[in-house]
Order: structure tokens, then sequence, then C-alpha cells
């Protein structure tokens, strides 16, 4: 095998013997082979996507999206998933090819693909600098952004919103790859163009989060209650509202209580699932990384709706589930999240659990969607302008294991307390346990310091509040008192990077190290263009870099 998709990668070259993310040899192939079919079918389909019956090219589009998904870390360990997706999509391409049409031009290989591929053979590596490392860096870097474009297209689609102009494009985009591109400028338009694509899956995102559970409103939520109440209790994590939703109808009236894990903590901050779903009773723990010993403690069923599961599940086998499109060899896989069988391995809380429960503080604030941040914007420029807010920091991101990543503890801790501090993704866990304090912006409204805007899935609103505040100022976004320092770890962040760079922003720090797979000639290619830069190893002097002079 070899795997360097994501930022945890062995010796930050690759993943070669079996993943850190305990991927198998035979599942990274088996992705690899998917990965390559896909290609494969969207290159058939390219010339004739358009004229398609709406049930094939539904079908084609959703395959995509899925087999896509799929492949993105810590979503999916089980084999018989992947030959099962495999399978279908060799179908497709059968069906595609009874419809007598040329298919777009592929690399032999490409065109060599079949379904029947054996993982242990299958001498399949994307990765192979056939054509010169910058070139299949940015390759690499297409495919990864697809990842997390796919992923936020399968979850607005699970609710009834689809943009089907970023599904035309996930055939354009694979279909492009099929053909093994080589020339450093188409690819580097091509990623910008996964950015801005990447815009309109966010914006169906918001569109179909926002429609079913209402624009997320400030609310404080108790941090592990159930160290402080009666009664059984089930966690969901991941990112799938629909799944969380399903689950709470399931468990209305039962006297079950829900708590949310990960990066479903923003869950709290839709009205509509607070109002209807009193037994949503808060959250209980930190970030994925955390999950061995976190659902060890707790005492009742474990729900994984989407990445990140780690499949190290020995301590809690019997009562962790996964549904959708996450899997692992030996858990239980539930077709529909509403499916009642499992609720009755729910328990009370244990001893164990309360000490676990015990050790946060007991609220945290999530919930600054968008129309709250938007609506404040012209208070913030106000306060920039008379010197009351000093910068606004977009800080956290997408968070993994190493010790290096305090830095962005450091980082918020250290941030001067008239500086703003916006924050998502699972990286908020580095800084949501600290006391940020407020901020006064004038005209009487006074802020909590960090604003927690939601998920890696929310990533929409805070790019949609820098452009609400660049259009008051008159200005780019460049110009805003800005600064983003994000942390990365797996595609989603690979995603929502291009969307950045899309829209032109400047001066991003990425840390703690720069993505493995963008080699230093295409990582030179990005810094010329966009300056982007890695954090520094003492959060105190990029402060002082970037707010100069005290
Ligand atoms: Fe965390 Fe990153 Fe789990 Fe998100 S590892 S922010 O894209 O998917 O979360
Ligand atoms: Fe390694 Fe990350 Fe790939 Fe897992 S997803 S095999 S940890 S590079």
């Amino acid at each position: 095998m070899f795997c360097y998709q994501c930022e945890q990668t062995i010796g930050g070259v690759g993943c070669t013997k079996v993943g850190r993310c305990m991927k198998s040899p035979e599942v990274a192939a088996l992705q690899d082979i998917q990965i390559m079919g896909v290609m494969k079918l969207a290159a058939m389909a390219r010339p004739q996507y358009a004229e398609l019956p709406t049930e094939l090219k539904d079908d084609i589009a959703k395959t995509i999206i899925e087999a896509t998904f799929m492949t993105l870390t810590n979503v999916s360990f089980d084999g018989a998933r992947f030959r099962a997706q495999t399978a279908h999509i060799g179908d497709l391409i059968d069906q595609l090819a009874q419809r007598g049409v040329a298919s777009a031009p592929t690399d032999p290989e490409v065109a060599a693909w079949t379904p029947a591929a054996d993982p242990k053979a299958a001498r399949i590596d994307l990765r192979q600098a056939r054509q010169g490392k910058t070139v299949v860096g940015l390759q690499e870097l297409i495919v990864y952004g697809m990842k997390g474009v796919a992923a936020y297209l399968d979850h607005a689609w699970r609710l009834g919103v689809r943009r089907s102009g970023a599904e035309a494009f996930a055939v354009e985009v694979f279909a492009f790859l099929a053909t093994r591109p080589a020339d450093v400028g188409a690819l580097l338009g091509m990623a910008l163009r996964v950015g801005e694509h990447n815009l309109a899956a966010m914006d169906g995102l918001h569109e179909a989060n926002t429609a079913a559970y209402g624009d997320p409103t400030p609310h404080e939520v108790q941090w592990a209650p159930w160290a402080r109440t009666e009664g059984k209790c089930i966690l969901v994590s991941g990112h799938d509202l629909l799944d969380l939703y399903e689950l709470l109808e399931a468990t209305r009236g039962t006297g079950v209580q829900v708590y949310t894990h990960g990066e479903m903590l923003a869950a709290n901050g839709y009205p509509v699932l607070r109002s209807r779903f009193p037994h949503l009773a808060g959250h209980y723990g930190t970030a994925w990384q955390n999950q061995v010993a976190e659902f060890r403690d707790f005492p009742g069923a474990i729900l994984m709706t989407t990445n990140c599961i780690i499949p190290r599940v020995g301590d809690y086998r019997e009562r962790i589930f996964t549904t959708n499109l996450v899997g692992v060899d030996g858990v239980t896989h539930i077709a529909e999240s509403a499916a009642p069988g499992w609720v009755g391995t729910t328990a009370a809380p244990t001893a164990a659990g309360q000490a676990a429960a015990a050790a946060h503080k007991s609220t945290l604030t999530v919930g600054f969607g968008l129309p709250t941040v938007a609506g404040v914007a012209d208070q913030i420029l106000a306060a920039a302008g008379a010197g009351r807010l000093r910068r606004i920091f977009l800080v956290g991101g997408c968070d993994g294991f190493e010790g290096s990543r305090n830095y962005y503890t450091d980082f918020a801790a250290r941030a001067p307390r008239d500086t703003l501090l916006l924050t998502l993704a699972c990286g908020k866990f580095k800084l949501n346990h600290l006391e940020h304090g407020t901020i006064d912006l004038g005209a009487g409204v006074v802020l909590p310091r960090l604003l927690d805007l939601g998920q890696c899935n929310d990533a929409h609103t805070a790019i949609e509040a820098v452009k609400a505040l660049a259009a008051k100022a008159h200005c780019g976004p460049n110009e805003l008192p800005l600064s983003i320092v994000l942390s990365w770890f797996e595609q989603k962040a690979v995603c929502i990077l291009l969307s950045l760079l899309h829209l032109g922003l400047r001066n991003i720090r990425l840390g703690p190290a720069l993505p493995a797979f963008l080699t230093p000639e295409a990582l030179a290619v990005l810094v010329e263009k966009f300056n982007i830069g890695p954090i520094g190893p003492s959060a105190q002097a990029d402060l002082d870099a970037i707010l100069g002079p005290q």
C-alpha cells in the first residue's frame, strides 16, 4: 500500500505497511481500485452525461459521490462494502458501454480497469511519479479535494438538496483525471475549480441543514450532563444531522437521553432539534481522536454516522454501530439509523463515565450561524475602525493527534483580549475548554470572544461571513483585519483550503505539517500564488508577526 492522503501519514511521507489510521493494505488497495473505477465511470459518462435518462444519471452521480466519500480518511474500513460499491461501478460502466457512446479519452491503465481487480495482486498505485512529482502532487490535490466535496454533496443529497452543477463537475473532474493530465497550469486551474464547486456543495448542505433544522442560534449546551442526570443514554458521533434526527425520533418518549460527541456538538445549535427533542440532552466528550477512551467510558450505545471512526473498538465492539457509508469489519452496521433493535443496548451512567464527565467544564456555547455572525458585521467593522477590535482570527480547523497541535490552544490562549476568535470543525476542542471572555464592540453589542461556527461541514458560514464583511467594508477579503490559522488533517480540509484559494485569500497559515502529497515543487506553485505558509513552532511568535509591534 501507499497512502498519504491525510496529515498523519507515517513519517510525513506515506503509510506503506498499514495505515496509522489502521487501514489495512487490502482496504487501501480496494480504495485505489474504487477511485480508478470512478475515473473510468466518469470518462464513460462524460460525453453523454447531459442527455442520460434521469434515473441512470442520478445513479451515476450518487455512485461517484458515495464511492469517493467512502475513501475519505476514517470513513470505511470494511472491505466487503468497497467490493460491493466497486461492483456497482462496474455495472454502471457496462450500462454506459451498451449505449454505444465513445468514452472520453483515458489513460490506458484507467481504460483497462475492471471491478474484478485483485487487491492483493493489483499494482494500482495512483501515486507513482510517472509524469513528474509536481504533476502527481497536483493530481492528488484534486482527488483529495473531491473527497471532501463528495462528503458535502452526500450529506445534502440525503436531505433532498442537490447541486447539479457540482455533480456534473464531479463527472468532469474525474474524467479529466482519467486522462492523466500533466500540464501544471491545467491542474492548478482544475484544483481551484474544485474549490469553486466546493462552495456550491457547501452551500447546498447549508441550505439542506437550515431548511430542515432552522438557522443555528447561540445556545449553551450542557457538557457531559449524563453525569448529573438519571436515565439511559445513547451517543451520536460524526457529522450527519439526518441520522441524529432519525435517532431522536426513534427514541422519543422512551426515556433514553441522546448525547452528541465530536463534530455532532454543532447539532445542539439548531433550534428545530432543540425544541422538538427535549431528550437531546447535551454533549459528551471532545474530538474524534479521543474517542477510544471516551467511548470506552460512555455507558450506552454509540452511533457513528460518518467519519471519523477509529477502528480500535475492542473495548466497546458490542455497543458501537455504524450507519450509511461508515464501516468497520465486525461492527454491526445498520442500514437505517432509526432501526430500533440497537436502542436496547443503552445503559445508565457508570462510575467511570461520571468521573470522565466531571473532568470538563459544564457548558459549551455553540450555534453562531450565519445570520448571527453576519448580523453583527457592521458592529465588527465599526469596532475595528475605532480600534476596539484589533483582529479576527479564524483558528482551529481539522484536527488530528499530534501534540504539536497544542499550538492552537496556545495561540487562542495568547491572542490579545481585543481580538475575536472564530472557530469551526473538530479543532475547536483545542480552544473551547478555555475561558475567552467577551469583547465589547460598542453600540451595546458584547460578543463572546470565541464564536463557534459549527462543524467542518459549516465552513460555508465562515466563508459567507468573510464575504459579508468584505462587501460591507468595500474591500477584498485580504484587506480585512482577518488572519486564517488552520490545522488540517483530512480531505475536507483540502477542499475548504481550495475554496479559500479560489476566493483569492492569501497568507493562510496551515499546520502542523504541510500535505505530504504536495511535493516541494507543487507546494512552491501554491506558495508563489497564494503565499500559503506553515505555522511556526511558536504561537506567540506567529501572533507577534501577524499583529506587528505591540
Ligand atoms: Fe475533524 Fe476534519 Fe471529522 Fe471534519 S478531522 S474537521 O474535516 O471530519 O472533523
Ligand atoms: Fe495513512 Fe492517513 Fe492514508 Fe490512513 S488515511 S493510510 S493514516 S495516510
